[in-house]
């Protein structure tokens, strides 16, 4: 199977981490997001996206509340935190150490890893598409981590020594959560899971994205990650240590999402979204950042092989318009890296105009 990895990359930009330790007197413009003044965000305490425990998923005693549970976050919120998960401390504890790690290396150290022209893997920034774009306020590193035959082991870190098998060791384990909880979204929606699961588990894809955001002395005027819904199925973020940032944007408000030790926070992707003709939903969400303290996440992306094509499960749809375009994945995913983060405007490319019928594999006029 060829992989395909000229989704053409970023354009280079400052390091931020470097930038944001010169001391500035004024952040330079492209950063500062004016927008952010009349954004409502929620101070309500007890405003929490839901939490859902994967062994009592698991526990026939308990399964059929908790999967009740799991179908609201997805069809309400498309935002949950997962305890009880199952996988191994040690290697999340090693994910987190070693990930800090490398961000703590020299930049020039760092900069061994810089992404390669026309790739999105690496070391660097992702999706600055023009010179005139607003900038985010964070660094990442990103790789390809599965299908095992889809690394590109040439350019991952050597630095921390132990890196590489510990990205390998996290990914793996990770998937086969993400796995599951597909199996169960399908079972939730009432079609076979393997219908759902095989898109994903045989030759699925899985990209590891490291979020580095230093503190920022105006921390209320600058953003880390900008609005956006993930292109992916399902991504499993984990918060590496402490510092809040991730807000969700539900009712047009924004909601601060509380690190739970020990949790992974799951959300919906577009791809799921077109999957279950928008029964399930993918929501907008950002990364804020603190003015005193640095902040760490390791998002995984959950997608289907290449070559396949996408859009909604025809059990979902039987008598219902379909609201989202079949396309080819390979063509999505060309879309979705250079389309700059902007809420959900990739989503928006993908859904069925009105007027528009499916009549066989063509859209036609009605
Ligand atoms: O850092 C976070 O909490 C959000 C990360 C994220 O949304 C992403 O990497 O796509």
């Amino acid at each position: 199977m060829t992989i395909k990895r000229d989704f053409s990359g970023s354009l280079t930009v400052e390091n931020v981490q470097t930038l944001a330790t010169k001391n500035l007197k004024h952040i330079p413009p492209r950063y500062v997001r004016p927008e952010l003044e009349s954004d409502v965000v929620s101070t309500d305490e007890s405003l929490e996206i839901p939490l859902i425990d994967f062994s009592r998923l698991l526990d026939q005693q308990f399964a059929c509340e908790e999967l009740a549970k799991f179908h609201a976050a997805c069809q309400d919120w498309g935002f949950f935190q997962l305890i009880n998960h199952g996988m191994s401390e040690e290697v999340i504890e090693k994910m987190k150490i070693d990930t800090y790690q490398f961000f703590k290396l020299s930049l020039e150290e760092k900069k061994a890893y810089s992404q390669l022209p026309n790739s999105v893997e690496g070391y660097g920034q992702a999706f600055v598409t023009s010179e005139e774009q607003k900038l985010d306020w964070g660094d990442m590193l990103f790789y390809i981590t599965l299908p095992v035959h889809g690394r590109n082991m040439s350019i991952w870190p050597t630095s921390p020594t132990s890196y590489r098998d510990t990205l390998g060791k996290y990914a793996t384990e990770l998937h086969k959560v993400a796995v599951r909880l597909l199996g169960m979204m399908a079972k939730n929606l009432g079609f076979e899971p393997e219908k759902l699961t095989n898109m994903f588990e045989i030759d699925g894809y899985q990209g590891l994205r490291m979020n580095y955001y230093p503190p920022c002395p105006i921390a209320n005027k600058v953003l880390g990650l900008s609005p956006h819904s993930d292109a992916t199925g399902l991504t499993l973020l984990l918060q590496v240590n402490e510092v809040q940032g991730l807000q969700i944007r539900k009712n047009g408000i924004w909601i601060p999402v509380k690190p739970i030790a020990g949790a992974l926070t799951v959300n919906i992707g577009d791809v799921i979204e077109m999957m279950t003709n928008g029964i399930y939903k993918s929501i907008e969400h950002r990364a804020v950042i603190n003015s005193e303290k640095e902040r760490l996440s390791i998002a995984a992306f959950h997608d289907p092989r290449h070559g396949i094509t996408i859009g909604p499960i025809q059990d979902l749809v039987k008598d219902k318009q379909e609201k989202y375009k079949t396309i080819d994945y390979d063509e999505y995913l060309r879309q979705a890296m250079t389309t700059k983060l902007d809420g959900k405007r990739l989503l928006d490319n993908m859904k069925v105009q009105a007027g528009v019928k499916r009549i066989s594999d063509k859209w036609e006029l009605e």
